[in-house]
């Protein structure tokens, strides 16, 4: 049983741990009995201008305002750069692996510092204001990193977009938050072949042009990853390199109020289109750095891994903001994980000295299939600590990780969190806590979580339910950018007074938490969060579709895959060959091909109840071949569909 495994913190490394059991039992109960004073002596962590006397305020209650620290004021890239440059500035803050085995940059603090303060000049020689929103739209390269530091400097609201969108997915987010300014690059590389950035961009901003009657967007920076020669429009873009080239290296940091702004990140949920996740500067900051200190018991000075893209929250908190806080050296790949031999991470692990490895199952478990040949060759010697984040891992995963990864002299920390929390919220402390695999085990000081029945009630002890958490926290997301009611409507409206996560989850006798996955209509495919709606909305711009219904079915390595139901507008299910391809396709251009359907079924109908509802729980039955255990179909409408859909998918 799964259950009954569990490792125990080795004395070695719980005797020079920054958290052991003790000092996690202290912070726990002083955080749930003084939270006010727990919390401003984290405060000190960080670099302020003015220290705030005020921690949290707000509740989850009605209209949901929280702030922290408000009485404070700061600046993030001062905290991840500026503070460093005294003792430090030599070191390196940044190593940079192209995809191409030479092409390697190590950039210290004082030579980030130097490139964010140019590119802050250069932003506001166009006219980007404190507040402005700015965008980018670039693969894994050091000017990722350095366009988000830069707007933190001038309290621009940066909003990264995963280089996997397509056009109408950045047109969709560049009107949604109204930026002036986007920085995209002219191509990006992966596992070989080029991804046409500024092509992409081209005809996101044409749409964009022609929806909204013009938008605030007037500049476009293209930064030259490949050197392909892509068209310039007069005027509205400029080479990024000649502007920084010819700006000023020395940029004075705005003073930012704690609960200014620091970013805006879409993320998908389960009705309408990607919603704008806000974080502010205090909090947010504190959470990724404090997390990131303590649960992967990082030192200055280490070499932290994290392969998560920038565009995604675990790339925001845990390549940037975490470990640049915190001095240590954040290492950033631009390649895939296999590509072009499966043991590339590996011997990348070794060639960089990598401290701390944080990854997804999905990647374990495609890598697993690969060993033991990828590993040969290979020590990995320099890990620590291994992380695993997005979604839940099985154990089979987790144990090749801890022993084959981890030489079984590594802890693993699973770690459960969301866009919406900023860090990291249910992980072991690895000199603390005892790892079972498959558990994300306790919450961090200062969290509640509370599980929740089906009618609402709290469950204490073991237990089983929806997860929420009780009491604000400093990383919690402020609200969604432009519309605060469905921040409220969306976390805080099912159980109200909690922050409802999506997610479903088990508790075990000694407290430890199990994540079961969505309870809602998200379904994670490698690590991604999709939104069903969003894919049915993309299948509805096909012309010859009426109506879908998509839902997460198991998948061995990513671990749930899409599968589509499709009803033609002809009505008919014998349409031309290849349909099923070509609506896949179409879905992967209108989202990213992240977001293609494993699978396309057509319907001439689907199940829905009298009311109309779509039964997706019978739908997902049908696509895994449960035809046997579809449950009570006495509320569909006409239960004929679902005999229909049977046979259907036995042809
Ligand atoms: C950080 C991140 C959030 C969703 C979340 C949950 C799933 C994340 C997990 C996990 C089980 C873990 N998830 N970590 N499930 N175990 N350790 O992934 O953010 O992209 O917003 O996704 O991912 O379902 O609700 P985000």
């Amino acid at each position: 049983m799964a259950d009954e495994m569990i490792f125990h913190v080795k004395p070695s490394f719980a005797a020079s741990a920054r958290v052991n059991a003790s000092r996690f039992g202290v912070m726990t109960n002083h955080a749930m009995q003084n939270p006010d004073p727990y919390w401003l002596e984290q405060a000190r962590r960080l670099d302020w201008f003015r220290f705030p006397e005020l921690a949290g305020n707000g509740s989850f209650d009605g209209d949901v305002r929280t702030s922290w620290f408000s009485d404070g004021t700061l600046n993030a890239s001062v905290n991840c750069l500026d503070r460093h440059l005294a003792e430090n500035g030599g070191r390196t803050a940044l190593i940079w692996q192209g995809e191409v085995e030479d092409a390697v940059r190590h950039v210290t603090f004082r030579a980030l510092h130097e490139e964010v303060c140019r590119l802050a000049n250069v932003l506001k020689g166009l006219g980007v204001e404190r507040g402005d929103r700015v965008a980018t739209y670039l693969p894994m390269v050091v000017e990722g990193v350095v366009a988000m530091l830069a707007c933190a400097r001038i309290g621009a609201v940066h909003v990264v977009m995963f280089a996997g969108f397509s056009a109408s997915g950045v047109a969709g987010r560049l009107r949604d938050c109204g930026a002036k300014l986007l920085i995209t690059a002219d191509e990006g590389r992966r596992g070989g072949k080029r991804i046409p950035l500024k092509t992409i961009t081209d005809q996101a901003l044409l749409e964009l042009d022609g929806a909204s009657g013009g938008s605030p967007l007037h500049t476009v920076l293209v930064v030259s990853v490949t050197g392909a020669d892509v068209p310039m429009q007069a005027g509205r873009d400029h080479d990024y390199a000649a502007l920084v080239a010819a700006a000023n290296p020395n940029c004075e940091p705005e003073i930012m109020q704690a609960e200014d702004p620091l970013m805006i990140l879409y993320t998908s949920g389960s009705t309408g289109a990607p919603k704008g996740v806000l974080h502010t500067t205090g909090g947010y900051l504190l959470w990724a750095s404090l997390t990131q200190e303590i649960v992967f018991d990082h030192r200055a000075g280490d070499v932290f891994w994290c392969t998560a893209d920038l565009g995604w929250v675990t790339g925001h908190s845990y390549v940037v903001y975490g470990p640049l806080t915190n001095g240590g050296t954040t290492f950033l790949f631009e390649g895939t994980p296999s590509w072009p031999e499966p043991g590339r991470w590996w011997r990348l692990i070794d060639k960089h000295q990598v401290n701390c490895f944080y990854t997804a199952p999905t990647a374990i478990r495609a890598l697993m299939r690969e060993a033991p040949a990828s590993l040969s060759d290979t020590s990995r010697a320099s890990l620590r600590v291994l992380g695993s984040v997005g979604e839940p891992i099985n154990a089979e995963a987790w144990l090749w990780y801890s022993q084959a990864v981890g030489g079984g002299r590594c802890p693993v920390v699973d770690t459960w969190w969301q866009t919406e929390t900023g860090g990291i919220m249910i992980a072991p402390l690895p000199g603390a806590v005892a790892q079972k695999p498959g558990s994300a085990t306790l919450p961090l000081p200062g969290i509640c979580p509370v599980l929740v029945n089906d009618k609402g009630i709290p469950q204490h002890g073991e237990s089983e339910g929806h997860l929420c958490i009780d009491r604000p926290w400093p990383g919690q997301a402020r609200t969604i950018w432009g519309d605060h009611a469905r921040f409220v409507q969306t976390y805080f409206s099912t159980y109200p007074g909690l922050y409802f996560s999506g997610d479903g989850a088990r508790r075990d006798a000694d407290g430890y938490y199990w994540i079961t996955g969505r309870v809602d209509d998200v379904i994670n495919v490698s690590g991604h969060r999709i939104g069903s709606a969003e894919v049915e909305a993309a299948f509805g711009t096909h012309d010859k579709v009426a109506e879908s219904a998509v839902v997460g079915i198991p998948h061995d390595v990513k671990g749930q895959a899409l599968a589509a139901f499709v009803v033609l507008k002809t009505g008919g299910e014998d349409a031309d060959a290849g349909l099923e391809a070509e609506l896949a396709r179409h879905v992967g251009q209108e989202l990213g091909r992240y977001a293609a359907p494993d699978l396309v079924i057509l319907a001439s109908e689907l199940p829905k109840t009298r009311s109309g509802k779509i039964m997706r729980r019978i739908l997902r039955k049908i696509a895994t071949g449960e035809h046997d255990q579809l449950g009570d179909v006495s509320t569909l409408a006409d239960p004929s569909v679902v005999q229909a859909l049977v046979e259907r998918m036995k042809r």
